[in-house]
């Protein structure tokens, strides 16, 4: 159910309590708040003309005397004229600036057992019975053609007072659905606004992390660099290599020299023994028979048939000894030559070198100016990153810098998240930001080939009833407001400006625009769309009510204001 407004009506409720201070009976037409004017039984005074002054006996004469009319408040003689507001007129009598134009909003139909209202002047005695503005049949009153409007207040006013309770509970319903929406909009922002809260510290902490791992990775370069200084001696890293290898050799050569040596020894009592069963083998008597001494003796031939061929060995022993000299030149590896290479000798090490010959103090000063005026220039991409800096550093200074980078990247998604949650609080969601609570909220309506869906600023969608393609009709851009053209319950048009829900950038339309939608808001118990037209080719408007546009309601809901309102 929606709620239409009847400013006609209204201008009418509220006068009958002047009615009681009338001294005299009104003229036929006339208002109870208009009566005071009728008082003057002699001379009648033009409502907005008092400088028009004609007999009473000419009021409801079906002839139009006065500029504004008032002397024909009964009669259609002064339907030629137009009329302001009913309001400025009433509130500006006797003000002849104003323009001629009718000083009384209409003939006044009593409607007893209904609510009274104005008809318009053309409509009093034209011959047709008016029942929705004067249900008493009183415009009528000049029977014009026979015409005879009944009394038909009885039966019209218990039929509208039985649609005004429903439309009332219909009305109060949709206050209470508003209020929740209201406070439901309320907690959303509450919601919004702990969580900056959290997200604030975060950052904090998130900041302190930033700065304790950029110190830890600053200490970490530092001793990086002492590590490099002291291990390369200002050489380089292959020299350091070269010097812990050649260590290494020496003392393998030495192990070899120490073991040749025992094979010596143990070789020189080989050869006595050997000896020694040599004249054993010449000087034992065969003709004694001791079997044990004749298998020693076979044994030994066996043995001494298998000896080495001296050649080889001799082979073996020239290695040996090629292997175990001290001097470079002959043991097949040139030491000098790798402790002496400047293996890449880098920018840096050249500091190194320099730094042999300067204070202490003096070589930290240089050494910070250094890196942070070499990290500027890579970072900008004035110099390119030396391989230090990339492949060849160390595990701890690859997992520091990861960890600042880590760090610095969760800072940069929770700076984000608060931005994104900041500017959501700013945007605009309507009056006292009501319109939260229906965000992304969906209403369809069935009309013809196409079903259309309605997501509260989110989209509109065109869906094919058949087939279930879907259509995008614009996403949601904001908040605005459309003068809408109404018939009110006199029947007359007036212009009434309503909240808008405006999406654009939808799916393209062969040759024609991006589909866009105007989303106009009413007042009704219910999220629903009523209507849905293509007002030109891929441009639409939607007609849906929704309890949040309804009068009323903001008081004391707790909730935050919309920038507009403060
Ligand atoms: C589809 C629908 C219509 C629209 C035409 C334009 O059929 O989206 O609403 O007018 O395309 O080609």
């Amino acid at each position: 159910m929606r709620f239409p407004q009847s400013l006609f009506l209204l201008a009418v409720t509220g006068s009958a309590a002047r009615a009681s201070s009338d001294k005299v009976a009104r003229p036929r037409g006339v208002a109870p708040e208009f009566a005071k004017y009728y008082q003057d039984q002699e001379t009648f005074t033009c409502i907005t003309s008092p400088a028009v002054k004609i007999p009473f006996s000419a009021v409801n004469d079906d002839f139009c005397d006065c500029p504004d009319g008032s002397d024909e408040p009964g009669t259609a003689a002064c339907s030629h004229l137009s009329r302001n507001s009913p309001l400025t007129v009433a509130d500006h009598p006797g003000n002849s600036d104003l323009d001629p134009s009718l000083a009384l909003p209409g003939f006044y139909c009593k409607n007893k057992g209904h609510r009274p209202s104005f008809v318009p002047f053309q409509r009093v005695n034209d011959g047709i019975c008016d029942y929705e503005l004067c249900c008493d049949g009183s415009d009528e009153w000049a029977r014009v053609g026979g015409t005879k409007c009944e009394d038909r207040c009885k039966e019209i006013g218990k039929k509208w007072r039985k649609e005004e309770e429903k439309r009332q509970k219909s009305m109060t319903a949709a206050l209470k659905k508003k209020k929740e929406l209201l406070v439901d909009a309320g907690r959303q922002v509450q919601e919004i606004e702990d969580y900056i809260r959290r997200l604030e510290a975060e950052v904090k902490g998130s900041e302190v992390k930033v700065r304790g791992l950029e110190a830890n990775l600053k200490k970490v370069e530092e001793e990086e660099r002492k590590v490099v200084r002291t291990s390369g001696k200002g050489k380089g890293k292959v020299n350091a290599l070269a010097g812990v290898a050649k260590a290494r050799v020496e003392e393998l050569r030495l192990a070899l020299s120490n073991v040749r040596q025992q094979r010596d020894d143990l070789r020189s009592q080989l050869k006595e023994l050997e000896d020694i069963l040599s004249k054993f083998k010449v000087e034992y008597n065969p003709n004694f028979n001791d079997e044990g001494v004749k298998r020693a003796v076979r044994s030994w031939e066996d043995y001494a048939a298998r000896e080495m061929s001296t050649g080889e060995i001799a082979a073996e022993e020239l290695d040996l000894d090629m292997i175990t000299r001290a001097d470079d030149e002959n043991s097949g590896v040139h030491w000098q030559h790798w402790e002496n290479t400047e293996d890449g000798c880098n920018d840096s090490e050249i500091l190194y070198k320099l730094a042999a010959w300067l204070p202490p103090t003096l070589v930290n000063f240089l050494e910070d100016q250094y890196f942070s005026v070499k990290s500027f220039l890579e970072s900008r991409g004035f110099i390119s990153k030396t391989e230090e800096d990339s492949g060849s550093e160390s595990k701890a200074l690859t997992e520091a810098r990861n960890a600042l980078k880590a760090e610095e990247d969760s800072l940069m998604e929770i700076k984000n998240k608060l931005r994104d949650e900041r500017a959501d609080l700013e945007k605009d969601y309507g009056t006292a930001g009501i319109f939260r609570a229906l965000k992304g909220q969906c209403v369809q309506q069935d009309a013809g080939e196409y079903t259309y869906e309605h997501c509260f600023l989110e989209s509109t969608k065109q869906l094919q009833r058949k087939g279930g393609s879907s259509m995008s009709m614009g996403k949601f851009v904001r908040i605005g407001s459309t003068s809408v053209e109404e018939v009110n319950e006199a029947g007359e048009v007036v212009s009434v400006e309503k909240i808008a829900l405006e999406y654009d950038r939808g799916q393209h339309c062969w040759n024609g625009p991006n589909r866009s939608t105007k989303v106009v808001l009413e007042c009704g118990e219910q999220n629903e769309i009523l209507k849905t037209a293509e007002d030109e080719k891929c441009v639409y408007s939607m007609l849906v009510t929704t309890p949040a546009v309804c009068a009323g309601g903001e008081e004391n809901d707790g909730a935050p204001r919309s920038k507009d309102e403060l």
